[in-house]
């Protein structure tokens, strides 16, 4: 991203999501309930890695608690290019959008391609809660609880030829509601792309809220993009369209600026941006600067996608 002055944002002391929290501990407690098979394996181990995140029992080695960013700064300190470049733009632009009435289009090399009211292309899944540690290319970082639907669920439902490779999505073009697509900042509209496979990975979500709330329009509603372990520019807001592909699809900050933001885009502390280092991050309303963790804490679940891959090179 352009970064213009060091990341600074106004942090909140107050804690309104105390009672969301509370609540978050009884759902972890049916979340055990249902892995003890009571309902069977639509909570997998990638499903339950994701709750225990806040979790100082987990046993991948995280036994930091990650306190949860509060929803203040998650709501108010944003990237959303299609209201301005400033992280305080999305949440004083985005009033005038309307995110409603919705249509997503599933297209491409599917069997079943379709246009989805928003409530129809939801309402065929369970929307889960996911709590996720999320690393900006600009090296900062958030942890939020967001709620949405597994991609592969959709996926699967649009049913994928044998020919699929990669999946492109777009965000919605409207420069009367999104006054940043007046000026040539990016290739409008925005677009992005995962290969098949990490897009059917099971934390690979599409959030429709997050803290248990309906998604705010400066962090994407109705409907966006969550790959926890790439680096936030992936994760596309306000999406249009879900395209099936046997090519790599080219992506709005790839198109930019192809030296500093690649395809994959995985959080890697090795490899650093041409202008500064991904070594460390500040998680928002702390001061210190802590370890960025490779995949962004997420490689066991994630690493052997690529594994024999050359990540220097295919960042
Ligand atoms: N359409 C669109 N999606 C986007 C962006 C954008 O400018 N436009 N910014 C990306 C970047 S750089 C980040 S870090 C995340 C920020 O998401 P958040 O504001 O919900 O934290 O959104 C991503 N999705
Ligand atoms: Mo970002």
């Amino acid at each position: 991203m352009l970064i213009r002055r060091p990341p600074d944002v106004a942090t909140s002391e107050i804690t309104p999501e105390g009672v969301y929290i509370r609540r978050r501990s009884f759902l972890r407690i049916t979340g055990a309930a249902l892995l003890a098979g009571a309902i069977g394996p639509a909570l997998g181990p990638a499903a339950c890695a994701a709750e225990d995140l806040n979790d100082d029992r987990s046993a991948g080695g995280e036994v930091e608690q990650e306190k949860l960013t509060p929803f203040e700064d998650v709501t108010t300190y944003n990237n959303f290019y299609e209201f301005g470049t400033d992280k305080s733009d999305p949440s004083e632009m985005a009033g005038s959008f309307k995110p409603l009435p919705w249509t997503v289009r599933v297209d491409g090399m599917v069997g079943k391609p379709g246009d989805y009211a928003l409530e129809d292309f939801i309402k065929p899944h369970r929307v889960e809660e996911r709590t996720y540690r999320m690393r900006c290319v600009e090296a900062w970082s958030m942890v939020i609880p967001w709620n949405g639907i597994p991609l592969r669920d959709v996926l699967r439902r649009a049913e994928p030829t044998s020919a699929a490779r990669y999946v492109a999505f777009t965000t919605i073009m409207r420069p009367s509601e999104l006054p940043g697509q007046r000026r040539p900042v990016l290739d409008w509209p925005y677009t992005e792309g995962l290969r098949l496979d990490e897009a059917m990975h099971p934390l690979t979500i599409l959030a429709t809220g997050l803290y248990g709330k309906t998604l705010l329009n400066q962090n994407g509603a109705p409907l966006r993009l969550v790959v926890p372990w790439k680096y936030g520019f992936k994760g596309i807001k306000s999406i249009v369209r879900i395209t099936l592909t046997d090519r790599q699809p080219a992506t709005a900050w790839n198109k930019a600026a192809p030296n500093e933001y690649g395809f994959y885009a995985n959080v890697n502390p090795a490899v650093d941006h041409p202008r500064w280092s991904q070594a460390k991050e500040r998680r928002i309303g702390e001061f210190r600067r802590r370890d960025t963790l490779v995949f962004n804490g997420y490689a066991e679940q994630v690493a052997s996608l690529y594994s024999g891959m050359d990540l220097r090179k295919l960042f």
